[in-house]
């Protein structure tokens, strides 16, 4: 017997409404669209190319088989990177789809499927070559701002979240629909602005890239082969020479200032005879020198890595001070950056012949912008916080009793020249090595004064001479090593360092802050019978 035709109402199960499915797919596509734009701002704000859109669509050309490669050149021509682009739009319209109805349903995978969609994007970014964690930061952003849109907008779609028991099912209310609607304009112009706009910031960075691009074929840069001997190759040990993409990055620029070499121009004043104000064309002009430098921060603890070596390509400072004409009561420069970044440097520093320069090439390539594209300061024998202005725009010669500089406002000292140090390199600090002849190496450096000694402890026994590779001047670092009968047993190494000019490097322990680490460093290893 059935009767549940003419059951009471109250023991039918509860009605579900019916609800269209398109407002949750439309608030996924849009959540997705809106954080893609906001990965575009910030990498365009922060000068980075590696968007998540960018390197998934890179490491998909990188990874694509050749004869489907192929098949997109004969078909699309020259336009496979837009059908690349096409076809990535649209599998991000229906995976936004996906996900805002998942998210309907099931909060929670919904946001997990979103979450997951940015982390391969994130592995894509890592994967591409020359990245670093700074990279990640779009990908970062398009989460935070995705990921709560998506929960807010799939709200919106799917009405309110408490069931409002009801008997018969009604469609959304009017209210409802409309504040969808109304939410998902405004997410989608948002979408449409961030891209614009990150466009645009985008557009700078590759104008300034196609600028440094453009100086690799009009001036003259040498290859950046290091003299012979520097390098002793211990195995495990730093290059003589640091690669570019290599070299320590110390700024306070949170995105890398963007100037063109067309756009740029250095102003010299202050108390000098004849204000000088020269372009890039003309600061060439004057004639480029190139000088291994080795270039090192303040900041570096003792056994640090904040230091490099490089092939610096410019023009001597002093003959651009010597145009201006400083007065005879002048004591200072202080050189500003395109971003407002301020230091000071002692005027007889240089103007006393050594190779001080306004560089613009680095190991043979046009200054890196991260490194001060196109033209910085670099100034043998002083610490890059009171000399090695990057994206210099400015000198104002002065007196150092009248300003301050960045650093020296924050407690670090007016002057600062370089303190003698060593490192070891090899082997690694707790490394376990085997009895026997074990090389002990490192770098030393006390920039144009030279180093003229290394001398080796082990734990608390005599110092033993280390051998020095050549340098090419007293202004790089130099490269020591020492052969050790290693017995067995737990063992602690101690390198100290010699000056030219006879100064021993001091055992006494300072901390960076105010104008650089010293003491000795030190490494422990254990020694295998
Ligand atoms: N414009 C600008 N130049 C700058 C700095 C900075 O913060 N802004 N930092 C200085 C410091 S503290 C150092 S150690 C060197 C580092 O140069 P690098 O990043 O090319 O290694 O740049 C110097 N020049
Ligand atoms: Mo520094």
């Amino acid at each position: 017997m059935t009767d549940s035709v003419t059951a009471a109402p109250e023991t039918a199960p509860p009605a579900t409404p019916h609800r269209p499915w398109w407002p949750p797919a439309l608030a996924g596509v849009l959540s997705l669209g809106l954080g893609l734009a906001a990965a575009e701002v910030v990498a365009g704000a922060l000068g980075r190319a590696e968007t998540p859109v960018v390197a998934v669509g890179e490491e998909f050309i990188d990874h694509t088989p050749s004869w489907l490669k192929d098949f997109a050149i004969q078909t699309f021509g020259t336009h496979d990177k837009t059908a690349l682009l096409v076809g990535m739009g649209v599998v991000l319209v229906v995976l936004g789809a996906l996900i805002g109805l998942l998210t309907a349903r099931r909060k929670g995978w919904g946001m997990l499927a979103a979450t997951a969609l940015l982390v391969i994007a994130g592995f894509a970014v890592n994967s591409r070559p020359d990245t670093t964690m700074a990279d990640l930061i779009p990908t970062v952003a398009a989460g935070i701002v995705a990921l709560p849109t998506l929960s807010w907008l799939v709200g919106k779609a799917t009405g309110p979240t408490t069931p409002q028991p009801q008997l018969t099912p009604s469609p959304p209310s009017a209210p409802t629909r409309r504040s969808f609607l109304t939410a998902a304009g405004i997410t989608a112009g948002l979408a449409v602005v961030g891209s614009g706009l990150g466009q645009l910031l985008g557009a700078r960075r590759a104008g300034v890239e196609t600028s440094r691009d453009d100086l690799a074929s009009t001036i003259d840069l040498p290859r950046a082969t290091p003299p012979d001997g520097v390098d002793l190759v211990v195995d495990g040990g730093e290059p003589w020479r640091t690669p570019n993409q290599d070299f320590y990055r110390i700024d306070t620029a949170l995105s890398e200032p963007l100037v063109r070499a067309e756009d740029w121009t250095l102003r010299v004043h202050g108390m000098v005879e004849n204000e000088v104000e020269l372009d890039y064309d003309q600061l060439v002009g004057m004639g480029l020198e190139s000088r291994w430098l080795t270039l090192n921060c303040v900041s570096n603890e003792v056994g640090g890595h904040l230091i490099g070596n490089a092939l610096w390509t410019g023009i001597p400072i002093a003959d651009v001070l010597a145009l201006a004409r400083p007065t005879a009561d002048a004591d200072a420069v202080r050189s500003t950056s395109q971003d407002g970044w301020t230091a000071g440097t002692p005027l007889d520093v240089l103007t006393d012949g050594r190779d001080a320069l306004f560089a613009v090439g680095m190991n043979g390539q046009p200054l890196p912008v991260a490194h001060g594209f196109p033209v910085r300061m670099i100034v043998p024998g002083l610490y890059g916080y009171v000399s090695a202005t990057k994206w210099v725009v400015e000198l104002e010669v002065t007196r150092f009793a009248d300003f301050e500089a960045y650093w020296t406002t924050r407690g670090w000292a007016e002057k600062g020249p370089v303190k003698v140090a060593s490192r070891i390199d090899v082997p690694n600090s707790r490394a376990h090595v085997d009895a026997g002849t074990v090389a002990v190496a490192g770098v030393a450096w006390a920039q144009h004064r030279g180093i003229d000694a290394v001398e080796v402890r082990v734990d608390d026994g005599d110092w033993n001479a280390a051998r020095l590779a050549a340098v090419p001047s007293a202004d790089t670092w130099r490269q020591w090593v020492w052969e050790w009968d290693a017995e067995p047993g737990e063992h602690r190494l101690t390198v100290r360092a010699t000056t030219a000019d006879g100064e021993v490097q001091t055992s006494e322990e300072a901390p960076p802050v105010p104008d650089g680490a010293s003491g000795w460093h030190t490494i422990d290893v254990t020694v295998d019978g």
